[in-house]
């Protein structure tokens, strides 16, 4: 098969790739130079998919319960599950909870099924943990869900702010895009974000705010630009609806951060009118996450900057299909295509769908909809393409409402997943490289998603499924669409009711698209460049200025939780790459020096965080880029790769009031040391579960990586395959090192235990272990014979490139992060690792300044 052009399937940067499939279920990838969000770069996720596209733990089949069943039984089952839970409890007792991983055609066939067939508005998505603030805030300032901006705007801006958001990380070609344009431009870029990030360090002002001290921020910024006469009036009179003695109202001294910060800050936004402010989930996921994006906005308004070139609040989203979700219907209180539920809104959708029994009004939000599910409301909850047991606030709750729902489907790519244990029946999806549709990223460009590969097993498309059901409930006449293009079609012509409105989002002209047509689609982006300067969609026609106020200040230990560069979200996919997870092995509990101090926590040491809602324990790191009073753990691992590393557990279920969304960054948490009696690590070639308090796995190349801690004696034999075992001792520090060797005499397992000594370096031996090269003897001793040059810890995933390379490199000259690239190639793929190679030359500069001295 040739190459194919398609989308990536990770963040909303959404870009396009270049996938040529070389071999069965094979497939290298490259950047679509071609498309316009990225033009042919890509970062660590995206370079790596090849890696994560296999069959293994794959779901191929539908199964009830752990019986595998034909489609027609399993269809027939959901669908009986669901009319008889309607029947018997009405709409409103039968739920979906979705996702921005669907595709848009899925998303439309769900939210039509839900709420003009089944008649509830019981549709939402994960997205209302990801963006729903953003959502509410551009519904209040703009009167829609408009994302002002597109990329090009960083290229045109003096000033870029990134609020909330670890670019460098979690939007790394966005990143790219930020660094071109600095270099370029001399565009200067500020960081508000309350941990130093790699991110934050390449900032030319990075504003280390209290939590949640947004609102404030940019309420006193604003009142600092009035007094300072920087405000566009003209623009405020003529296209804004503003609060009588709001702006006046506004103290610019109460702003939270240290004067002399807040004074470089308001000079660098006053000097530079082209200012793109970017927010992600620093703003959206908080108990005031709607606030704090209209205050952006709101600044934004006040200065008239917005609609320009270079100007404008830009919300970035976090997955690929987040936006699309939006634009359907997929949010519970929105009905569909940027509509909501006033009377003749609900007419006209009744009438597009010729809908039986479309819903009354909003259904229930992400966090409401599974406290319904726990309180026996809901009696029927159809999981698609999320995974809610980890990624919910109180997850521990969110499990116990699965576990009482007599009625869980679960639509995954994999078979195994933290809820999908919950599942009473399994519905096998087509994943990336097989699934066919569109996605829309977060400057609003429509990409399609091309299949690759042919389905495996009996996979299938969500969307088809959907339809399946949809026949078995009596609605096959609604849902005969033949292709995902005849979904698309549908809903293009749809947007004419939010288009008739005044609204933006107009896909009218796609609504004639052939299938050839829908094939061949090109990204295009609805709205154009700039949809909001002039005219608003508002009743009015003028956007408003939202009168918000700064949260109370909050106190004692506050949990901050968010993303690593290489993994995404559950690792459900990226966890299986070994190259993705040589970046951090193990979920990190950041503090910093003084906290670690007092409350007794080791770096290198384990540490509990208990918070009302759970406990979970990680591996402590002391780090000075963590403010005083502050703590930040990772939110991807589950219970399939860790004892208990999950940070949902850790956040309550409190939300925004505006937007339903949880404040996953700010919760009230204690810290406490966990201590051992020994420490080991398990080198398998098949996942091993240790039966003790902590351990975490991660993959490697040939196998598995574990790292476990215990108290008592270490049981080690209970850990390892069986066979032929060699072992090591050394008692003076109860130190054990064993080899386990199958029949044919090939390698299955190392094992390292010790209680007091140290244990050997992982780096050699995961690359011993991939090869099975090295002697046994070296393997027990941990070392290599023969002293070999040590890469260190990887820096640069894309390519392969350790610390102890770069550091040489440094040493040797290497003064810049480019020439670090051109010595080692290190940083010059995706961007992501170049803030952390600009700390290296930093500390080895510092050290050779220190050593002439
Ligand atoms: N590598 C990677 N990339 C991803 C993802 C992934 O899982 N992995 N997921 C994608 C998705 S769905 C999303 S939503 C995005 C998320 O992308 P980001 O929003 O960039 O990621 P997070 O790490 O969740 O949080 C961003 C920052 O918010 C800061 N923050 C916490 N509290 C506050 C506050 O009160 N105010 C301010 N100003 N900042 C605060 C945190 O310290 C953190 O550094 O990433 C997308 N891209
Ligand atoms: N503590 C903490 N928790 C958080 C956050 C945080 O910052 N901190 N961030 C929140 C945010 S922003 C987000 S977006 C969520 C993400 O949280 P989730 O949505 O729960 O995370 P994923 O691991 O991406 O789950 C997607 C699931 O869908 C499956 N899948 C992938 N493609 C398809 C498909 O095409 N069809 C089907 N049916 N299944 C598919 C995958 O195998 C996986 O099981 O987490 C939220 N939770
Ligand atoms: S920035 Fe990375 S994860 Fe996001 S769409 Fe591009 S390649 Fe994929
Ligand atoms: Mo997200």
């Amino acid at each position: 098969m040739s190459a194919v052009r398609t989308t990536c399937p990770y963040c909303g940067v959404g870009c396009g790739i270049v996938a040529s499939p070389t071999a069965q279920r094979d497939v290298a990838i490259k950047g679509d130079t071609a498309h316009p969000a990225n033009r042919g770069k890509l970062c660590s996720k995206g370079t790596h998919l090849g890696e994560t596209v296999g069959l293994e733990g794959r779901l191929l089949h539908p199964m009830i319960g752990e019986t595998r069943v034909t489609w027609d039984m399993a269809l027939d089952d959901v669908a009986a599950r669901l009319a008889d839970t309607v029947a018997d409890y009405g709409p409103d007792s039968v739920a979906f909870y979705v996702s921005g991983q669907l595709l848009t055609e899925d998303y439309y066939v769900a939210n039509k099924l839900m709420k003009g067939f089944i008649g509830s508005g019981n549709i939402d998505t994960n997205s209302r943990l990801c963006m729903a603030s953003a959502v509410a805030a551009h519904n209040r300032a703009f009167g829609e869900d408009l994302v002002p901006c597109t990329y090009a705007d960083l290229d045109a801006a003096e000033l870029i702010v990134l609020v909330g958001s670890n670019t460098a990380w979690c939007h790394p070609v966005i990143w790219q895009r930020i660094e071109a344009a600095r270099e370029r431009t001399g565009a200067k870029l500020v960081v508000i974000d309350p941990r130093r990030t790699e991110t934050a360090e390449r900032a030319d002002l990075h504003v280390a705010i209290a939590p949640d001290g947004d609102v404030a921020l940019f309420n006193a910024l604003l009142a600092e630009l009035a007094a300072r006469g920087q405000l566009d009036t003209g623009y405020l009179a003529a296209h804004c609806e503003v609060p009588v003695g709001y702006i006046a109202g506004l103290d610019a001294a109460a702003h939270g951060i240290d004067p002399a910060t807040f004074a470089a800050l308001a000079d660098l936004v006053a000097a530079h009118p082209r200012m793109v402010t970017m927010f992600s989930m620093g703003v959206n996921q908080s108990v005031c996450g709607t606030d704090k994006a209209n205050a952006i906005i709101n600044l934004h308004l006040a200065t008239g900057r917005i609609g320009l070139p270079g100007a404008g609040p830009f919300s970035m989203t976090g997955q690929p299909n987040a936006m699309g979700g939006r634009e359907v219907g997929g949010l519970a209180n929105m009905l569909a295509c940027h509509l909501g539920f006033a009377e003749d809104e609900r007419a006209a959708v009744r009438r597009f769908w010729k809908a039986p029994n479309l819903c009354g009004g909003p259904g229930l939000k992400a966090v409401d909809m599974f406290r319904a599910v726990h309180d026996g409301r809901i009696r029927f909850l159809w999981v698609m393409a999320t995974n809610p047991a980890v990624s919910m606030p109180d997850a521990a709750f969110v499990r116990e409402a699965l576990a009482r729902c007599p009625n869980v489907v679960v639509s995954d790519v994999i078979a195994d997943t933290d809820t999908s244990r919950f599942a009473h029946v399994r519905l096998p999806a087509l994943a990336w490289g097989e699934k066919d549709g569109t996605v829309t990223n977060s400057e609003r460009v429509i990409s399609r998603q091309r299949p690759f590969f042919a389905p495996p097993g009996e996979a299938r498309a969500d969307w088809r499924t959907l339809c399946d059901v949809a026949a078995r409930l009596g609605h096959g006449s609604a849902f005969a669409f033949a292709s995902p293009a005849a979904v698309f079609r549908e809903y293009a012509a749809m947007t004419a009711l939010a288009a008739g409105r005044g609204k933006v989002l107009d896909l009218v002209a796609q609504a004639s698209l052939t299938d050839a047509g829908y094939d061949a689609l090109e990204p295009s982006r609805w709205g154009g460049e700039h949809p909001l300067r002039r005219r608003y969609p508002t009743p009015s026609g003028r956007a408003r200025v939202v009168p918000v106020e700064p949260p109370p200040a909050s106190t004692g230990l506050r949990l901050n939780t968010g993303r690593y560069r290489d993994q995404w979200h559950t690792m459900t996919r990226t966890g299986l790459s070994p190259r993705l997870a040589a970046h951090r092995r193990e979920p990190l509990l950041e503090v910093s020096p003084g906290d670690a101090a007092t409350m007794g926590l080791v770096d290198g040491g384990l540490g509990q965080v208990t918070t009302p809602a759970g406990a979970a324990v990680f591996r402590v790191a002391v780090h000075d880029g963590q403010a005083p009073g502050a703590a930040f753990a990772p939110m991807h691992w589950t219970d399939a790769m860790a004892s208990s590393g999950r940070t949902g557990a850790l956040v309550v279920a409190a939300t925004d009031p505006h937007s339903g969304q949880p404040g996953f960054k700010n919760v009230g948490a204690t810290l406490a040391p966990v201590v051992s009696d020994w420490h080991a690590f398990v080198l398998s070639r098949e996942p091993v579960t240790p039966v003790a308090p902590y351990w975490v796995r991660s993959r490697i190349a040939g196998g598995w990586l574990t790292e476990v801690e215990g108290k008592g004696e270490a049981d080690l034999p209970a850990m390892l395959p069986a066979g032929t075992s060699s072992e090591v001792r050394d008692a003076a520090h109860g130190m054990v090192r064993t080899a386990v060797t199958g029949p044919d005499g090939a390698l299955l397992a190392l094992a390292y235990v010790t209680r007091t000594g140290t244990l050997p370096q992982r780096d050699w031996l995961v690359r011993q272990f991939a090869g099975s090269t090295a002697a046994l003897p070296e393997l027990l001793a941990g070392r290599p014979a023969q002293p070999q040059p040590d890469s260190g810890p990887l820096v640069c995933v894309c390519h392969d490139v350790g610390e102890n390379a770069v550091r040489a490199a440094i040493c040797a000259g290497a003064g810049t992060v480019a020439a670090v690239g051109a010595a080692t190639c290190a940083g010059t793929n995706c961007g992501s690792c170049r803030p952390l190679i600009s700390r290296l030359i930093a500390q080895e500069q510092t050290a050779l300044q220190e050593a002439a001295e």
